[in-house]
């Protein structure tokens, strides 16, 4: 081969190794750390839907370090746990969201038993004052933000002893906590993939009752698929029980609605139907 040739070939090599790592990169894309949009995104992008959250552990380069993964059935008790960065130090700033910097969500895998408590710092550490639960598998949530990004990282609890799981409940427009009759309105047909509202209606003894601010809204309302418990970004409206939320996929979910009336808060669980 002669000289020339031999250059040219070369050249031709350097160009398809280029060419493959060009077309390498746009396959690849930017990396998308989902759920950053909300916070930063252009008004285009925050209407894309968030994915569902709290399926895992890790996540955002964050990670949830409970400090044990076992409780006690039927006595009340403390659950701390630390949220680490990248370089596994402890995570110190946090953005008050809900009125809160920390929300834990507590509920059995069977989608019973639903809690929402505020954990306090201690140090380092979060710890949480969990009520006394029933024998089960139960998933923890940390739902939190830090630097404008929203994350939720879940955890598996265990609580020995024997349990029947519940059926999930069909679904239905009316749950009735406390003396209240709260209303699902509508209660669909709801789909999936795209961001619709949910909103509630409250009465008592036949008329609207006086719902007060809860968490810096009228409400506060968690949605958890069955099957997998994944977790949905909901958004309150300042004045009203509506949210929006954006269902990842057609199945059933479970709504928890909390409101706060006659001075207490209470939980409205809803079983929501999504087609398609
Ligand atoms: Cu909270």
């Amino acid at each position: 081969m002669s000289p020339l040739a031999r250059l040219m070939l070369f050249f031709v090599a350097l160009g398809a190794a280029f060419g493959g790592a060009v077309a390498l990169g746009h396959a690849v894309g930017p990396i998308d750390r989902g759920g950053k949009t909300e916070a930063h995104g252009s008004s285009a992008m925050e209407m894309a839907p968030a994915g569902p959250a709290g399926l895992s552990i890790a996540d955002h380069g964050l990670r949830l370090e409970p400090s044990r993964t076992t409780l006690a059935p039927g006595r009340a008790q403390s659950f701390s746990f630390l949220i680490t960065n990248a370089d596994g130090q402890p995570l110190r700033s946090y953005d008050v969201t809900h009125e809160k910097r920390m929300h834990l969500i507590v509920v059995r895998r069977d989608l019973t038993g639903f809690h929402h408590i505020h954990p306090v710092v201690q140090g380092e550490r979060w710890v949480a004052r969990i009520p006394a639960l029933q024998p089960g598998s139960y998933r923890a949530f940390a739902d939190f933000s830090t630097g404008g990004e929203t994350t939720v990282l879940g955890v598996d609890l265990a609580l020995a002893g024997s349990f029947t799981p519940s059926p999930l409940p069909r679904s239905h427009q009316a749950a009735t906590p406390d003396g209240y009759i709260v209303s699902l309105d509508p209660g669909g047909p709801f789909a999936s993939g795209k961001e619709t509202t949910v909103s509630f209606h409250v009465t008592r003894n036949g008329r609207t009752a006086a719902v007060g601010r809860y968490l810096g809204a009228r409400g506060h309302l968690v949605i958890l698929r069955a099957g997998d418990l994944a977790y949905l970004h909901t958004h309150a409206d300042e004045n009203s029980l509506q949210f929006g939320a954006t269902f990842p996929s057609a199945g059933r979910y479970r709504a928890f609605l909390q409101f706060s009336a006659g001075g207490s808060v209470h939980t409205a669980p809803f079983t929501i139907e999504v087609d398609r």
